[in-house]
């Protein structure tokens, strides 16, 4: 158990007293308690087993001993007890957007109201309203937050539908009596979040491919079985659904289930128009539909009935009717990048401020990985909480960083970190002063304070973007999927200015932003803007996060061309200094 982990359980404690109406003092001990560990300079682990958990700011006996059975055994009885003390309906109320354990417990005190559907009611019955603190604005507010927190319970990140899927997939795949199978829906699209996952499978067999599928490890429960269809219910809460066909239909049924609606839609259309019915089941000579197999045009894969209603073939990540049919049928199409074709990352954390490894260990790791070039771009100072760099720190990591390069490069390796910055757009003006970003090789400029007014967000990105020194602009709308809304910001205007400037756009691919949106990259990328894919790594595995990020990139129709860490390190170096 890291620090960060110790931190949050002990941030969730503070809130679960809290919602118990408990002295705010103690709420405070715990939010201050979290803080000191959250800034530990060693690990968590090193100070409990040397015993000098006392020497940690705000630490009295009883807290000591809570911590260090938490880091000794992975458990907290007292949190454990607690979270089990607080009504479900009151922890449920905490995921409604906007809505702190402070109103809840006033909300509980005057109206008696322990679950969602309670407080939906009491809103809709304007009884919140006439609360003191409340007012129709907050009432309106709160129905709102009660909305999107429903709507983004029933949707998963693309990385978490990736997690339980692909395991699945292999095991469908290796199983006998199974011909082709494949992922398809939302997910094969690349879609940042899902409502589902989609399997479709071709064999002789159906009925125990269907019971194989049924029995799969990570199955909460069965919701559905029949003899070609099944649904389940997966750990965390996912739903996937399997079709199994005979391989004549698969190609059909793929293309059919794969999507979009929209997609499909055009699809159909087309087949029309030349005189034939495409449905699930086929490409069938018709007029009407139908499923007659003596009317059947065989086509042996996607790409052959593409190519029957004259089109070249269109990879599932551009199937979203943004514009394909029309490139398709003039053989347009880009060359989609491939995540292979990512040499390395701009955007990355280390130890130095909120990352969890070293930059020693994240050099070694990221070679082995057969990267060429690693970033690290801390956060800089105004990034408290994230433990941000002052410029003598700043300086004091690039002596480091050159240190380690050097002993790279004496061992003949042709990999290098780059050192950079993550700074801060503050409110008139950048965290550090020119001078001292003009010693940086990478230098990304993000936004982490946004205000609620889209024409001074505006403002203080462009000034970032016109910066000689920013090389690109961080995550640009600040949105976490399924949790936080972008902050309002003229995404034209910076994408405008960003192709007057030549500065780049990051696509974050941390699977909670994969920001800027999917949707934008055409636009810009024919503006002769430059993307990034960066994952903003905090933790090896975010590596990972590229494959990810290379999937949406896709589905902005991206090149090689179009993405800078395509680039092997001489050529990216020289851009940078340019
Ligand atoms: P999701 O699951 O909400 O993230 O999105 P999808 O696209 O995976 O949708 P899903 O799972 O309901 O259905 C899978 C595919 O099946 C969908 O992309 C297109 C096809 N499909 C489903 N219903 C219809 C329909 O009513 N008309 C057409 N043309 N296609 C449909
Ligand atoms: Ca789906
Ligand atoms: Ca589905
Ligand atoms: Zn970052």
């Amino acid at each position: 158990m890291d620090k960060q982990e110790v931190a949050g359980i002990l941030l969730e404690i503070g809130i679960l007293l809290e919602l118990k109406g408990e002295n705010p003092f103690k709420t405070r001990a715990y939010q201050n308690a979290a803080r000191s560990v959250e800034n530990l300079s060693e690990p968590i682990q090193t100070i409990v087993e040397e015993g000098r958990l006392g020497e940690i700011k705000g630490f009295g006996e009883a807290l000591q001993q809570k911590v260090a059975e938490l880091v000794e055994t992975g458990r907290m009885k007292y949190y454990e007890e607690l979270k089990a003390s607080i009504p479900s309906g009151l922890m449920s109320m905490l995921e409604i957007p906007g809505l702190g354990p402070k109103r809840i417990v006033t909300l509980r005190k005057k109206l008696g109201i322990e679950s969602v559907e309670a407080l939906e009611q009491a809103c809709k019955e304007g009884k919140v309203a006439e609360l003191d603190g409340f007012g129709d604005k907050s009432q309106a507010k709160i129905l709102d937050g009660i909305e999107r927190s429903r709507l983004y319970a029933s949707k998963h990140l693309l990385s978490e539908a990736l997690l339980a899927a692909e395991p699945i997939l292999e095991n469908l795949r290796a199983h006998p009596g199974v011909l082709r199978c494949s992922i398809a829906g939302s997910l094969r699209r690349w879609k940042e979040v899902v409502g589902d996952v989609d399997f479709l499978a071709s064999s002789r067999t159906p009925v125990e491919v269907i019971d194989f599928f049924t029995r799969q490890p990570g199955i909460l429960s069965v919701i559905a079985k029949g003899e070609t269809k099944a649904s389940v219910l997966l750990d965390g809460g996912i739903q996937a659904d399997l079709r199994v066909v005979s391989d004549q239909e698969y190609p059909f049924a793929l293309a059919y289930f794969t999507g979009s609606k929209e997609h499909n839609i055009l699809m159909r259309q087309r087949a029309i128009a030349r005189g034939l019915r495409l449905n699930e089941y086929g490409l069938f000579e018709s007029k009407e539909e139908t499923r007659d197999p003596k009317r059947l045009v065989a086509c042996q894969d996607e790409e052959a009935i593409f190519a029957r209603l004259g089109l070249t073939y269109v990879p599932p990540e551009l199937r979203e009717d943004h514009g394909e049919f029309e490139a398709a049928e003039k053989g347009e199409l880009p060359r989609l990048l491939e995540w292979t074709d990512l040499k390395g990352s701009l955007h990355n954390h280390s130890t130095w401020s909120d990352g969890h490894q070293t930059l020693e260990e994240i050099a070694r790791s990221m070679q082995e990985l057969g990267f060429g070039y690693w970033a690290i771009t801390d956060h800089s100072k105004s990034s408290f909480q994230a433990n941000g760099l002052d410029v003598a720190r700043l300086r004091r990591q690039g002596v480091e960083i050159a240190e380690i390069n050097r002993r790279l490069q004496d061992e003949g390796c042709g990999f290098r970190l780059l050192a950079g910055s993550e700074v801060d757009i503050l409110k008139d003006r950048l965290d550090f002063d020119d001078d001292v970003l003009e010693e940086l090789e990478v230098v990304v400029a993000s936004l982490h304070v946004p205000s609620k007014n889209e024409a001074e967000n505006t403002k203080r990105i462009l000034r970032a973007v016109e910066n000689p020194h920013v090389h690109m602009i961080g995550h640009l709308t600040g949105r976490l999927l399924l949790g936080r809304e972008p902050y309002p910001v003229n995404q034209q205007a910076i994408i405008d200015a960003c192709a007057e400037t030549g500065t780049w756009i990051e696509l974050n691919c941390n699977p909670r932003r994969f920001d800027l949106d999917w949707r934008q990259w055409p636009q810009a990328r024919s503006k002769g803007v430059k993307c990034v894919i960066n994952p903003d790594a905090h933790r090896f595995e975010h590596a990972g996060f590229l494959r990810l990020g290379a999937g949406v990139a896709r589905k902005g129709w991206l090149t090689t061309r179009d993405v800078m860490n395509t680039l092997p390190l001489e050529t990216l170096v020289k851009q940078l200094r340019s």
